[in-house]
């Protein structure tokens, strides 16, 4: 395998922060490109011949390119975190993918779909229906998330793994967005053992402000 890793993508983006968090976590060295929001370069020929989908992040290890956040913290996890991450055992693997592609497919959708509508959309544009419908998919995430966190210390067994990145990095917009927050203690533990982390506290405990009230990227 030819090393060198390069991580493409812009420090706000909550996706790109599953890739830093995952690489600063493994302790691994990598150089950061910053593209995407103010710094543009989504569009330039050279960007899209590495990712033709145009989105952050892009991950480059040697002559691999990757893209798409959940399989670039998979790969670290499986070249770089066979003793971390990753979970060798089938079974035991298949639960860490249950709750990263769940993550994928219903968690984030509900909090950043609630995220741009209550955060990144100015106050005068708000609907406040939509944001409703938005909080409601969210707090029954949550609400699985919470039974599941009553079991075990992270999302798919008692260690951290690639599951607990993909999710985990919503925990600090959502413990910091001005919305209700129901008494969900498992949760709430669970995001302070993640906050005792310093690579989570480094890349995902990060100001947000460049993106409040701003629909442009
Ligand atoms: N499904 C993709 C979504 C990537 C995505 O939506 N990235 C956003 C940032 S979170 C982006 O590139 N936005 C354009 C920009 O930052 O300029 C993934 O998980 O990597």
């Amino acid at each position: 395998m030819t090393s060198g890793l390069i991580l493409w993508g812009r420090k706000s983006s909550a996706n790109l922060q599953k890739t830093l968090w995952a690489l600063e976590e493994l302790g691994l060295t990598y150089e950061h490109r910053l593209v995407g929001g103010s710094h543009g370069g989504l569009d330039d020929p050279a960007y899209r011949a590495l990712n033709p989908n145009g989105l952050v992040p892009t991950l480059q290890d040697g002559d691999l390119t990757v893209w798409e956040s959940h399989a670039t913290i998979r790969y670290l996890a499986g070249a770089y975190g066979q003793e971390s991450l990753w979970r060798a055992d089938p079974r035991q693997r298949a639960r860490v993918d249950q709750w990263t592609d769940w993550t994928a497919t219903t968690f984030q959708p509900a909090w950043l779909g609630l995220f741009w509508l209550a955060v990144r959309t100015p106050t005068d544009q708000q609907d406040a229906k939509a944001i409703a419908r938005a909080y409601n998919k969210t707090i029954a995430a949550l609400t699985l998330m919470e039974r599941e966190l009553g079991q075990h210390a992270y999302l798919a067994d008692e260690e951290l793994s690639y599951a607990d990145i993909a999710a985990g990095i919503a925990l600090y917009r959502w413990f910091t967005m001005a919305v209700d927050r129901p008494d969900m203690p498992n949760v709430q533990a669970w995001y302070q053992r993640l906050s005792g982390r310093a690579a989570f506290r480094r890349t995902v405990m990060v100001s947000y402000a460049e993106l409040v009230g701003r629909l442009a990227f």
